[in-house]
């Protein structure tokens, strides 16, 4: 395992050094017909047909349906100047043109023939969908969100549509103008969409994953495609203009295909149709500067390493983190006074979580003891991390990271997943009560104190 990460971590300086070199490319401003970014529609076979993808998620939230087109205001990163705005009650065009078509007045996301109202499954999904692309954006300085920011300022506002009639473009999954977010203000660039009509209709991960793909096309992604030894791009749609990690169903690229596999994650990998350069996605969404998107990383947690880790009381309410690369790992310090029952608990997202937590206990002179990181696999708890078991009084450092990544060959150079998203940390520590003899030569007095089992939090 420490030999992949070790190859991440290679790849991804490699990956650095090709971005500099493109960076003017990379920054281009969009122009609406060369750098039409279609992504290909799934059959639309309803929700009952097909399997969802989704068996990473937490149970699905439980609305009440109010007959209305009013979206619950949902706000990942509040205050932040870059928003990602997801417009689910419908927009009218006029006769305003997009890429030479006419969207009109796009209705809202609907799966149950009645556009002008929201179902307390239409809702459940919303939020689900929201919760998911806000995941797939939770390392950057942008908030993703259902309130409309009012605006197409240049570097501050995305539009994505989500409506349920694509017949004004095709029978596709979704559509964008590639680096549309940093273009001139105007609806036009600025606006991407995914049409739920081709995404199993409305299916609440299909949604999520064009919404995730087109705002990267908006934030100037392109496809992350397959190619062979020579660097030529293989032939076919999904698979290889657009990768799909070998129909893996536990991880594939967001600017691939990830349709059908539980994660869609951001990769460090070659695009479009040149097999030779690495894109890291993450620093292209990210950057800095005149020529790139300008909201940046979000701030990353405090404690970046064993000497800067913040002392913590796990408590039974989540601390929310973020792991925003694969090699981001966040450290904190925990203290017991006497021998105790320790449990901790890395959750991650609730519905589309693209983070592969790994967690892991060091000593005070940071030797490690434990590792907890199981083997991926197409279950929930193959993405969580914990521990429970008793330690002694003493100091200990509690690091939070990823699994590290996956790399697979593809051509010229490996593609890179990133194991990136939030986490959640709970847990509890209790002290462990002395063996009874002890407590009976100690007296009254101090068997109050110390021979009951105490909750430290
Ligand atoms: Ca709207
Ligand atoms: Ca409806
Ligand atoms: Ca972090
Ligand atoms: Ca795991
Ligand atoms: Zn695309």
């Amino acid at each position: 395992m420490s030999r992949q990460f070790n190859r991440t971590a290679a790849l991804a300086v490699m990956a650095l050094a090709a971005l500099v070199g493109n960076a003017c490319a990379v920054g281009l401003l969009a122009t609406p017909e060369s750098d039409l970014h279609d992504y290909p529609g799934i059959e639309n076979t309803g929700p009952s047909e097909g399997p969802p993808y989704d068996f990473y998620d937490a149970a699905p939230p439980v609305a009440s349906g109010g007959g209305t087109l009013t979206v619950p205001a949902y706000n990942s990163l509040p205050g932040a100047h870059a928003k990602l705005f997801l417009d689910f009650d419908g927009v009218n065009f006029g006769a305003t043109q997009w890429a030479s078509r006419s969207p009109g007045a796009a209705p809202a996301y609907d799966i149950d023939g009645n556009p002008g109202g929201f179902s307390a499954e239409e809702l459940s999904r919303i939020e689900q969908i929201w919760s998911r692309v806000a995941e797939a954006y939770s390392m950057f300085n942008i908030n993703v969100t259902t309130v409309n920011p009012g605006n197409y300022n240049p570097k501050e506002s995305a539009h994505l549509v989500i409506t349920s009639d694509s017949t004004w473009y095709g029978a596709v999954g979704g559509v964008a103008l590639s680096g549309g977010f940093r273009s001139a203000a105007n609806m036009v660039q600025h606006t991407a969409w995914a049409f739920s009509d081709n995404l199993r209709n409305g299916e609440a991960k299909a949604t999520a994953d064009a919404v995730i793909h087109e705002a990267g096309h908006l934030f100037g992604l392109d496809h992350q495609a397959a190619f062979n030894e020579n660097g030529t791009r293989l032939p076919g749609a999904r698979g290889g203009a657009y990768d799909d990690n070998n129909a893996s169903e536990t991880q594939a690229p967001n600017m691939g295909v990830a349709y059908y596999a539980g994660r869609g994650q951001w990769a460090i990998g070659a695009a479009g149709s040149n097999g030779f350069t690495l894109i890291d996605e993450l620093n292209v969404i990210g950057g800095l500067g005149t020529f790139a998107n300008d909201f940046g990383y979000a701030p990353d947690e405090p404690g970046v390493s064993f000497e800067t880790a913040p002392l913590i009381q796990p408590v039974s309410a989540p601390m929310r983190g973020v792991i925003a690369r694969n090699e981001d790992v966040d450290y904190y310090r925990f203290e017991l006074e006497r021998r105790s029952d320790v449990s901790l608990f890395v959750d991650v997202a609730p519905y589309g979580p693209t983070l592969d937590a790994k967690l892991q206990i060091y000593s005070s002179d940071e030797l490690l003891l434990y590792t907890d990181d199981p083997t991926l696999a197409t279950s929930r708890g193959s993405l969580t991390a914990g521990f429970d078991g008793a330690l002694d009084a003493g100091v200990y450092y509690l690091a939070i990271a990823s699994h590290g990544g996956y790399a697979y060959d593809n051509g010229p150079h490996d593609r890179v997943l990133q194991d990136v998203g939030q986490y959640y940390l709970s847990g509890s520590i209790t002290a462990v009560a002395p063996e009874p003899a002890a407590c009976v030569v100690a007296g009254l007095a101090t068997l109050l104190t110390t021979c009951r089992r105490r909750r430290l939090v």
